[in-house]
């Protein structure tokens, strides 16, 4: 969500179109492509959707040029014309999320027949066309009703998602089979419109650290519901481990107490049963007995989201003591301002298997920029493409030094809506032109295809 300074970047190596070396990965290898709902569905107000956090944001004019996803990428209406690019991307595997709104659009009560219809449609519609769905419960579109009560500061929470979650299970667990309970915790707590440490000016800094609990009660809540109901389920959570950075020796420990908020506070209870060390005062007040039990549900993968290092410097001012800092002068950039850094994508692979022991998917990766059609119309990504030819060199990498990745998604099918940026940056494959809805592919979309099919054709032939 944060977007730092914007820099040029120039793709890495000197064959911005190469591949990247495939030979670790195992011939089963998932590849795929995610988006999330309040993203690109648009429709908000349509058949009985009822409002999320991020309608409240748009409305009241606090996203980027006062953009809000009332359209988005109307992938509401035109989920048949986005799901023929996936199949002529060739992807097999698709992650999208839920609008937990669209289904309960008080967040809990009677069920919206047409949101519920809706995901039949599309979920129908992916097996039909040979791919996976991989349902995501939660992606930031907390309904607004839920917030007015609390939303994740509440410990009744925990119950109206376990609901949500069982909802789901039921209507859709017999054609799907991969789901994940949340994605990026992390990032929705410390930075999203609805999460507690938003409102810590109000009511203290305390919330911040029940809603982290919260969350993680919810997640085993979830977990449990989608087992009970979903038989040969396959269930994970997503992620966001990025590394986090001083910007210089000074900043050491405050970069350790990001980390333990941004990478550690969601799958270290989730998959170890415990807090970092960090963050276990904080947590106390908030626990009651059997909690982390409740927690440390079996899991069967871990999400990774990645996108690069954040640099991070000490900030008495700010409520957890540090802030963002400064990259040190030269590092590559994407044109956000986000810093890119592929070893630190294997290290980061090769850390989470050591640290979970579990099947690792990349459910996102790729680049933020401000794409434009050139005089042919045609959208010439090269920035784009160097960033996920070394990205997935470094998986590649990470799978032959011993890191367990199972797939990788890229981030993201279409142009979409990009929170607090609105539609002016630009993470698709897919080039969005939003006043007439036209779908564009880009160059990166070619060569994401043309490496799948690379990868399919060395495991065809061994
Ligand atoms: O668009 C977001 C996504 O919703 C969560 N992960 C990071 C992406 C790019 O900012």
């Amino acid at each position: 969500m944060p977007e730092g300074k914007a820099a040029n970047t120039a793709p890495r190596s000197e064959e911005p179109l190469a591949r990247p070396r495939l030979d670790a990965l195992p011939p089963d290898f998932t590849w795929g492509v995610s988006t999330s709902s309040f993203q690109i569905e648009g429709a908000t107000r349509e058949d009985g959707r009822g409002p999320s956090v991020w309608d409240t944001r748009g409305a009241k004019g606090l996203v980027a040029n006062g953009d809000t996803g009332d359209v988005a990428c109307d992938h509401y209406h035109r989920y048949p014309e986005d799901i023929a690019l996936m199949r002529r991307l060739g992807v097999t595997a698709y992650r999208f999320s839920v609008a937990w709104p669209r289904l309960l659009p008080e967040g809990r009560g009677a069920p919206n027949a047409a949101g519920l219809a809706f995901y039949d449609r599309l979920i129908d519609a992916l097996l039909a066309a040979g791919i996976e769905p991989w349902l995501c419960l939660y992606h930031w579109d907390m309904p607004q009703a839920l917030d007015d009560l609390g939303g994740w500061a509440s410990r009744d929470v925990v119950g109206w998602f376990a609901d949500y979650a069982a909802l789901v299970a039921g209507r859709y667990g017999d054609r799907v089979k991969r789901f994940a309970t949340f994605n990026e915790p992390s990032i929705f707590t410390l930075f999203g419109p609805g999460a507690a440490f938003a409102r810590s000016d109000a009511t203290g800094p305390d919330t911040f650290h029940a809603a982290i609990h919260h969350v993680n009660l919810a997640h085993g809540a979830a977990v449990d519901a989608l087992r009970a109901r979903v038989p040969k389920a396959s269930i994970g959570a997503i992620h966001n481990v990025q590394g986090c950075v001083p910007s210089t020796p000074a900043d050491a420990q405050a970069a350790q107490c990001c980390e333990a908020y941004w990478d550690w506070a969601f799958p270290d209870p989730q998959c170890l049963g415990t807090y970092p060390p960090l963050l276990q005062a904080a947590i106390a007040p908030h626990m009651q007995a059997d909690d982390l039990v409740r927690i440390r549900r079996p899991l069967d993968w871990f999400g990774l989201n990645h996108y690069g290092p954040t640099y991070i410097r000490a900030d008495a001012g700010a409520r957890l003591g540090f802030n963002f800092g400064d990259q040190p002068q030269g590092t590559p950039q994407t044109p956000i301002g986000w810093a890119v850094r592929p070893e630190g994508f294997r290290d980061t692979l090769l850390e989470l298997t050591r640290r979970y022991r579990m099947p690792i998917y990349v459910t996102e990766n790729g680049l933020g920029g401000h794409d434009q059609p050139d005089a042919d119309g045609a959208i010439v990504d090269d920035a784009r493409i160097g960033y996920l030819r070394d990205h997935v060199g470094a998986l590649n990498a990470a799978v032959a030094a011993g890191a367990d990745v199972r797939g990788y998604f890229v981030w993201s099918l279409l142009d979409n809506f990009e929170w607090d940026s609105g539609y002016g940056v630009r993470f698709g494959l897919t080039y969005v032109d939003y006043p007439t809805q036209r779908r564009i592919p880009k160059a990166s979309f070619r060569w994401y295809h043309d490496m799948i099919a690379a990868a399919r054709g060395r495991s065809h032939h061994g």
